[in-house]
């Protein structure tokens, strides 16, 4: 199974990516979890990185991609994988289609969680409260927000006129959200 989940930032995408991997025994590979990572060392690119994220803007194509394509030939992922927040623009789209056609391999689904801007916003103020992280703050957020709605809403009009778009509604809990999915990726096989 090769899958990804894409939404705005808050709607769940890292939250369901665990409960779908497990079940379908694929790594769940979050390209935020990735960067996030870096956080803490001193290279010149890791400086970037941070700096981007703390400011609500994407890291730039070629490292994205990059980082993408290194994790994808690890042992675990060569029976499938899920990406959580790839592709994020359409460059990242392109990068990915050509992977996958050097490979002869094929998307099977992209799972796209919708939600409320409110419910997110909500979300990722409450998980500020707890986690701290550096990009949850009410003005990084919206930042985040505008770059999400100019980059990447646009590509699921892509994945949607390739038939490969599976529409959830990400509203209600974590259980109720990962049953939708469930249910959906079932019809499937
Ligand atoms: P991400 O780590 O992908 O951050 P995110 O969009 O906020 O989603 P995340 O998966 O963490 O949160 P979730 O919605 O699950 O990206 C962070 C940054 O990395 C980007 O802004 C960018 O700078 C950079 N980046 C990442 N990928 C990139 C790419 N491809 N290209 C360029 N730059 C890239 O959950 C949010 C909160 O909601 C959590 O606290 C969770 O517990 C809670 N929650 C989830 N589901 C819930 C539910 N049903 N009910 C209640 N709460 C729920």
């Amino acid at each position: 199974m090769r899958l990804l989940i894409m939404g705005p930032p808050g709607v769940g995408k890292g939250t369901q990516a665990k409960g779908i991997a497990e079940h379908y025994q694929i790594p769940a590979i979050s390209t935020g979890d990735m960067f996030r990572a870096m956080k803490g060392q001193s290279t010149e690119l890791a400086k970037e990185v941070q700096a981007l994220m703390d400011a609500g803007q994407y890291v730039p194509d070629e490292v994205t991609d990059r980082i993408v394509v290194d994790r994808l030939g690890k042992e675990d992922a060569q029976n499938g994988w899920l990406l959580d927040g790839y592709p994020r623009t359409i460059g990242q789209v392109h990068a990915l289609d050509k992977y996958l056609e050097e490979r002869g391999q094929k998307l099977d689904a992209v799972i796209s969680l919708v939600a409320d801007e409110e419910t997110v916003k909500s979300r990722l103020l409450k998980r500020a409260a707890i986690e701290g992280r550096s990009d949850d703050n009410a003005e990084t957020i919206a930042k985040r927000m505008k770059v999400y709605h100019e980059a990447t809403d646009p590509l699921l009009d892509v994945y949607k006129e390739r038939g490969l778009l599976i529409e959830v509604n990400g509203e209600g809990s974590v259980e109720t959200v990962d049953e939708r999915i469930r249910q959906a990726l079932d019809k499937l096989s």
